[in-house]
């Protein structure tokens, strides 16, 4: 990628591809962009994409002494090391997590055009990616510096692990910042990654490079790219992005002057986990023709992320009559083996890790013309998707346009795809 397609501050590069090339690999490829200039993998900034000099960068971790007093994790002299991208990569063990990255903001473009209007990037269905992201485990890090670890997880309740890019100013912000929970840190179930490598290459300076948070089951926006700073803290990351932007807001916030009227910003938590999600990838459009094969079939396919550290996904199932009638999916492990990085092989289908699904459906003429007719005009249908984790989330069949919020953030409508047409 050339400087000119850095972006700036008042203009970042924020683009997807389209959610039918996402479904060929199961791992997302991220290097470069197709002869249209569509990229292989989303790009979601607040400023420019910044160009980091590797072999200099340095993150610094510290706790802020002074109001973690109470708390007997953090050793009595407190942590404040500064690590170099060779001390990452060689004083720790690596540890490769396999997950899906999607912003907050996936889908927005449906709650948009089908609820009511939001306000936000108008992101259609491919703000998302998965890929195998390796460098040491933060909590590595951390125990190493001393941190106490408990088995019970609450224990660490009311601090926050802070993480900042200050390489550039961003759209609404002096540098960009956000911040989780130190539980979730230390749970050796989440698997937070300092990142180094991408799918089995160094980190493309636009997905963070040098070195990126990965926060496995969580909303993108907490996985800082650039990292150079990380702060324990009894307080959350005070930046923007943090506490005034990714909220679900309550539906009485109907407008942003109306949210700031309210105050809602800061009584509603920030996001963290992801909603149990799938997508309806092929066909790609609404109003889109399904061809029916010789036996009278169509196929459908999709993603399906997990909620959360409820995964993987086990269960998707599609419905071509409005939740009528639901017929499983068949959920594909590895999606393309040529993709999957070998650090996976013969392991378990990961946690964090989105599924591709497809199924095939048939379709007599007289289902598409009279079965649905009384519920969609002629012979179109509407398909709808519901994914179901192991830690039993699921998707709401009962609200099927799904739930409407100010910023059109963590929309995982069952329907899918509307109006398509069977030929
Ligand atoms: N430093 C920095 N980190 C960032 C952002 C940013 O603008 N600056 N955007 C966040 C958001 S909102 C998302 S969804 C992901 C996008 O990651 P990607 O650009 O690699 O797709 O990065 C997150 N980390
Ligand atoms: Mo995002």
């Amino acid at each position: 990628m050339s400087p000119q397609d850095d972006g700036t501050t008042d203009e970042p590069v924020n683009r997807e591809p389209p959610a039918e090339q996402l479904v060929q690999s199961f791992l997302t490829p991220s290097k470069s962009h197709d002869a249209s200039g569509e990229p292989e993998a989303y790009d979601r900034n607040h400023g420019p994409i910044q160009h980091i000099d590797a072999s200099t960068h340095k993150v610094t971790i510290r706790s802020e002494q002074s109001n973690l007093m109470k708390s007997s994790d953090v050793p009595p002299e407190g942590i404040d090391v500064t690590l170099s991208m060779d001390d990452l990569r060689r004083r720790f063990a690596q540890h490769t997590v396999t997950c899906a990255l999607q912003c907050a903001g996936n889908r927005r473009h449906e709650v948009r055009s089908r609820v009511k209007e939001v306000t936000g990037v108008d992101w259609g269905d491919g703000a998302v990616m998965n890929a195998a992201w390796t460098g040491p485990l933060l909590r590595d890090i951390l125990i190493d510096q001393g941190l106490n670890v408990k088995s019970d997880l609450k224990y660490h309740d009311g601090l926050h692990v802070q993480m900042e890019c200050n390489a550039t100013k961003v759209q609404d912000d002096e540098w960009y910042g956000s911040s989780v929970p130190l539980g979730m840190v230390m749970d050796p179930e989440r698997e937070v990654v300092l990142a180094l490598d991408m799918n089995g290459s160094p980190l493309p300076a636009r997905h963070g490079a040098p070195v990126r948070a990965i926060i496995p089951g969580v909303i993108g926006a907490r996985s800082v790219k650039w990292l150079d700073t990380i702060v324990i803290s009894a307080q959350e990351s005070q930046n923007h992005y943090q506490q005034h932007d990714y909220k679900v807001l309550p539906p009485e916030a109907t407008s942003p002057e109306k949210a700031e009227d309210l105050g809602v910003w800061d009584k509603t938590p920030a996001m963290q986990d992801n909603p149990i999600n799938s997508v309806v990838a092929l066909p790609s459009h609404d109003g889109d023709e399904l061809r029916r094969d010789g036996n009278g079939r169509v196929r459908i396919a999709g993603y399906a992320i997990p909620q959360g550290k409820g995964g993987p996904v086990e269960r998707v199932q599609v419905s071509i009559d409005r939740g009528e009638t639901w017929k499983d999916a068949t959920v594909l492990d590895d999606g393309d083996e040529n993709t999957t990085h070998p650090a996976n092989k013969g392991k378990e289908r990961g946690k964090f890790s989105w599924v591709l699904w497809e199924v095939e459906i048939e379709i007599d003429t007289t289902t598409a013309t009279t079965t649905t007719t009384t519920k969609a005009t002629n012979d179109t249908i509407d398909i709808w998707s519901k994914a179901t984790d192991r830690a039993g989330n699921t998707m709401d069949e009962e609200n099927p346009k799904g739930n409407w919020n100010l910023r059109g953030v963590g929309y995982n409508a069952v329907q899918g795809r509307i109006n398509i047409k069977i030929v």
